[in-house]
């Protein structure tokens, strides 16, 4: 099935659903992900700081895992990689031979990424893998050595309850005893920080969800009118669930690929949920999948977690 298809077949099925939804995924076309560039760089949204300043704080810990013997650290949705590079930078330092195995949707970043973390630690080998979670995870989960499997930027927070555990046990399957599992989670914190960053006053996380309804126009014939809709965001401190919607300022008829789809004035899409965790929690799903995580591997600073788990 072709990309556009699976991409109208979701969204037809979505907004056929009762209350209506589109998956996060979907963002994240060359649009959307220079928009997510530019929330990473906006002050309210907090996380991509927690995560380097804990990198930076806890990386010689993590590299002490494996001193002395070659490692194959392998990200899952690596990105450019500028913070995984602050950890290997340590894991070159402690351990003999370092190969980086990035994993993403997009080739070009990857190769971004290869450049900039050769250039920047000279005695990394980097070989990167371009395709989705699971074809890329299944060819690079066959190298040698023993694996330091990254899962950064909370991006655990997008999935549900079933799709976490199914996850985690596809992550777990894929490493040998010996092997390690490194998670980086947001967790509950003030929820008006928390708030504040799926609803920033510059207007930027409106503009990415927005992208949504501007991407169906664009590749699946749509007529969505952007003024009639409204970005709204929650926060939801019992639940730990930040959720994300498109509401319907009026009531109205969208045409997609020759299909109707009618919204009542205030009907909502729901277009993400960016989970937050307690640090128990975590642990919990981890060790539900058989991962066995020492407490002293367990780390956290200004409500931002870490998380090396070992198989
Ligand atoms: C990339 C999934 C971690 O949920 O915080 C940012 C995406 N959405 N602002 C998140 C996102 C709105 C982000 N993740």
């Amino acid at each position: 099935m072709s990309q556009q298809k699976a991409f109208l077949d979701h969204v037809i099925e979505g907004l056929r659903q009762k209350p209506k939804k589109i998956s996060s995924l979907y963002f994240y076309d060359t649009k959307g992900s220079r928009i997510f560039q530019e929330i990473m760089n906006m002050p309210e949204y907090y996380l991509p700081e927690l995560e380097k300043a804990l990198l930076i704080k806890e990386a010689e810990s993590i590299a002490a895992h494996f001193k002395e013997e070659p490692v194959t650290v392998i990200e899952l949705g690596a990105g450019d990689g500028s913070k995984t590079r602050i950890l290997l930078e340590s894991l070159s330092v402690s351990s003999r031979n370092v190969t980086y195995v990035p994993l993403d949707i997009d080739k070009d970043v990857l190769e971004e990424n290869k450049q900039a973390t050769v250039k920047a630690i000279p005695g990394v080998q980097v070989k990167i893998i371009a395709g989705n979670y699971f074809e890329t995870l299944s060819k690079a989960a066959g190298m040698e050595g023993k694996k330091l499997l990254l899962f950064m930027g909370s991006n655990l927070g997008n999935f549900d309850e079933n799709r976490t555990r199914d996850f985690l046990k596809m992550i777990y399957d894929h490493l040998d005893g010996g092997d390690y599992f490194l998670l980086a989670v947001d967790l509950k914190k003030d929820p008006k920080k928390i708030a504040k960053a799926y609803d920033d006053p510059h207007g930027i996380t409106a503009k990415f969800n927005l992208n949504l309804l501007a991407r169906m126009n664009r590749e699946l014939e749509g007529d969505f009118r952007l003024d009639q809709f409204e970005h709204y965001a929650t926060y939801n401190p019992l639940s730990g669930l930040a959720q994300s919607f498109l509401v319907s300022k009026k009531r109205q008829k969208v045409q997609i690929a020759g299909q109707f789809i009618e919204f009542e004035a205030g009907e909502v899409i729901h277009t993400e949920n960016s989970r937050k965790y307690a640090l128990p929690e975590i642990k919990q799903l981890l060790e539900n999948e058989g991962f066995l995580i020492n407490p002293s591997d367990i780390f956290e600073q200004e409500g931002y977690g870490l998380v090396l788990a070992g198989k």
